[in-house]
């Protein structure tokens, strides 16, 4: 290896071995990390440069990657587990398996990136945003994003597209069985979540449906229906179980995050919002608790946002974007809240089962008014009356 791959080598396990560290400001809520977990810096070398000094004696980049974000998260073998968005400098994006022995560093990508099997005749022009759902059928589900061309877009028009979820499932994060994408009579489809849990003996999955691959036009809000077989998922009694709402975060459109969380008091979900800004888009995460025993009820939605881009985070290929697939809880009650800013690198911020119900339960609703928010801040102020 020539000189100028080894520095290449010896800054890659520097990046690697890095610790991460809390950040000194926390709202009590979730505790932010100094630094991003993985970026496109972390793919391995071997993906990216000809090792061999004969055939590449000047040590450039053959292949180039442009940001690593929005990761499925799963618990793998008592370590941390994210499948990764990759995206290449070709604009594909692509799975990846990095995995971390504690969670908040040294996330490793494994050997070689995911190899999804394609439907005849039907490639994914793009696949993204996976997220990974442990099913109490015993396999593990890879539900993402698969985009492709319309087919009747104009001849001038070349990026008219159709977004829908593709599904894969797996015992190993190795070997991914490929069933038919999503059937449903709701138009295009982004931001599909299979609930862990049979509800009733059937498949309970979250929808996003949309009119247009950007709007969601007249459709849109977080959907929930029904699939009585995994190998040909078509969605029945699909309904919108959290609005978009006029003049709130998610006014524009709304997504789920990774699957919900099962506690004692109820399913706890993460889910990303957008509204529209002078600026561009606004996405920030949001979370809400659904029933135990009727997981498409409602039953707790603080007000606003739950954690919002800062700092760096604003800035990156799509700027102002905070989106989270992947969350892992451990089973002493941590959970680790894998989020993804500007689509371009991945961070964790952690929290605690108990400390998300809290958050959910006791933070005040929306009141959809400004008069509304004084009242509430108001109501706040005479309760502490004799203690500020
Ligand atoms: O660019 C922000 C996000 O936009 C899309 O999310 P949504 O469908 O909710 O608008 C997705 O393409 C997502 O990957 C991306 O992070």
């Amino acid at each position: 290896m020539n000189q100028y791959l080894n520095q290449i080598k010896k800054n890659y396990q520097d990046l690697i071995g890095k610790k991460n560290t809390p950040i000194s400001k926390s709202n009590g809520i979730y505790q932010r990390y100094k630094n991003p977990v993985i970026t496109a810096e972390h793919v391995p070398l071997h993906w990216r440069y000809d090792l061999n000094p004969e055939t590449n004696p000047n040590g450039l980049e053959r292949i180039g990657f442009n940001a690593a974000f929005n990761a499925g998260a799963i618990k793998w073998n008592n370590n941390y587990v994210m499948c990764v968005r990759v995206e290449g400098n070709d604009r594909k994006s692509f799975f990846a398996i990095a995995e971390s022995t504690n969670g908040i560093d040294g996330f490793k990508f494994w050997d070689k990136p995911c190899v999804i099997p394609q439907i005849e005749g039907e490639p994914d022009t793009n696949a993204y945003d996976m997220r990974l759902i442990r099913h109490e059928d015993g396999w593990i589900y890879g539900v993402f994003c698969t985009e492709r061309k319309d087919p009747n877009a104009p001849p001038e028009n070349t990026s008219f597209a159709i977004a829908n979820a593709g599904i894969v499932r797996t015992k190993d994060l190795v070997n991914w069985e490929r069933l038919p994408d999503l059937i449903s009579n709701s138009g295009q489809q982004r931001n599909v979540v299979l609930h862990p849990e049979f509800v009733n003996g059937k498949y309970a999955i979250y929808t996003r449906p949309q009119d247009g691959f950007i709007s969601v036009g007249n459709g849109g809000g977080i959907g929930l229906g029904y699939i009585d077989d995994m190998t040909n998922p078509t969605v029945k009694d699909e309904k919108i179980i959290n609005n978009k709402i006029y003049h709130t975060i998610f006014e524009l459109k709304n997504g789920l995050g990774p699957a919900p969380i099962k506690t004692d008091k109820g399913w706890l979900h993460l889910a990303h919002g957008v509204r529209n800004t002078a600026a561009g888009l606004r996405y920030t995460l949001y979370m809400f608790m659904t029933d135990l025993n009727d997981i498409s009820k409602v039953i707790h939605q603080p007000a606003g946002h739950f954690m919002a881009p800062e700092n760096e985070e604003r800035i990156g290929d799509v700027s102002n974007v905070l989106f989270s697939n992947g969350w892992i809880a451990d089973e002493n009650g941590k959970v680790f809240i894998y989020y993804a800013s500007s689509d371009t690198r991945m961070h964790v911020a952690t929290s605690t089962i108990d400390l998300l119900l809290d958050y959910c339960i006791n933070t005040p609703k929306d009141t959809f008014t400004s008069a509304g928010s004084v009242n509430t801040i108001i109501d706040l102020i005479n309760k502490n009356k004799g203690l500020y």
